[in-house]
């Protein structure tokens, strides 16, 4: 399957030969829906998050990645955010009337993901080869690469409860709890793809995901940070943040709870400090570096509520790239 906006956008290709995209979730899934239409898909590799990777029914779920490769693929619920279009839950019914867990609403289509992946995991096979396969299934071309082979997973402490692992504090308790601290377990290494992908990058853009639970699983991993410091190519962040709120999520309470600061671009800037050389905002926010050094910013609208803002913004966000180098 083709997706409509990936054949007539043709002639808009970027010049950048290799981008990199850092993400998490829905706000990186669309604008890398966004990027997909403006590159080639050889010259776009999307690192995603797995930090919220967890067993479920026996099953290994890998939220981020899903939400990825279901964007890309056209066939994600946009409403919702997660999971597939059109999607039904006769399981989790039955798996409620056998007294199962219900509170992560597991799709019955979702379901055969989860299932192909599980078996393919437990007869060796990689993340990273696995959701290779996945992606070819559905029709995604561009690059979608777990950000590690190994378990890291996102933990919480929280306000109240205790420490919690990341679904558990997300869905579970709808991400009510004031956060105290986010930390991440597990001796996890980056992919050898990842690295690759990092060290031969004309530009690596850091997606509008959640910084804490998003992007710094990412970060965390031996040799990226390291990786994009020493590269040429310029690292971008696209704020999560408008007008102070987040556009999904809980990310405005947890930088009040984290870094005891009000939500604004400022306060991601802060928070990614030297490894961005440039970030995107939305217009009327502001932002300024984080050290001495520069940090270059392009003030546009950043809401990606239609599929044609999310390729007006990638095609705003190359722009403003290449305008760097
Ligand atoms: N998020 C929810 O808020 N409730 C759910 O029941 C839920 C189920 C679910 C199933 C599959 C999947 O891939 C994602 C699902 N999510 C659900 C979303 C997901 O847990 C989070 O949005 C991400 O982990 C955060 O990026």
């Amino acid at each position: 399957m083709e997706n409509a906006h990936f054949r007539h956008k043709k002639g808009q290709k970027s010049q950048m030969r290799s981008v990199v995209v850092l993400s998490g979730g829905v706000g990186g899934a669309r604008l890398a829906y966004g990027l997909a239409a403006q590159l080639p898909p050889e010259s776009l590799t999307i690192v995603v998050n797995t930090g919220d990777d967890f067993i479920h029914w026996g099953l290994h779920v890998s939220p981020d990645v899903d939400t990825m490769m279901y964007t890309l693929a056209g066939l994600s619920d946009e409403a919702q955010g997660w999971g597939l279009q059109g999607e039904t839950f006769s399981s989790l019914a039955m798996v409620g009337r056998y007294g199962g867990d219900t509170w992560f609403r597991l799709g019955d289509r979702d379901l055969a993901t989860h299932l192909m992946r599980s078996e393919a995991l437990a007869k060796g096979d990689s993340l990273t080869r696995v959701t290779g396969r996945l992606c070819d299934a559905l029709g995604v071309k561009a690059r979608v690469l777990p950000m590690s082979d190994d378990v890291l997973s996102t933990m919480i402490d929280t306000k109240g409860r205790g420490t919690l692992s990341f679904q558990d504090w997300f869905v579970r308790y709808r991400a009510d709890l004031p956060v105290e601290r986010v930390w991440f377990k597990g001796d996890a290494r980056p992919t050898m793809q990842v690295i690759h992908a990092l060290k031969n990058a004309d530009l690596v853009i850091i997606a509008p995901s959640n910084p804490y639970v998003s992007i710094d699983p990412i970060l965390s991993l031996s040799g990226v940070q390291s990786v994009m410091r020493e590269i040429d190519a310029p690292v971008v962040a696209v704020s999560p943040i408008v007008d102070g709120r987040a556009i999904k999520g809980p990310l405005a309470a947890m930088i009040r709870d984290i870094a005891k600061t009000d939500a604004s671009a400022q306060a991601i800037a802060l928070h990614y400090g030297p490894l961005i050389r440039a970030m995107v905002i939305e217009r009327g926010d502001e932002v300024r570096a984080a050290d001495q050094n520069e940090l270059a910013v392009l003030a546009t609208s950043t809401v990606m509520k239609r599929l044609d803002d999310r390729i007006a913004l990638a095609g705003r966000v190359l722009a403003f790239a290449e305008s760097l180098k």
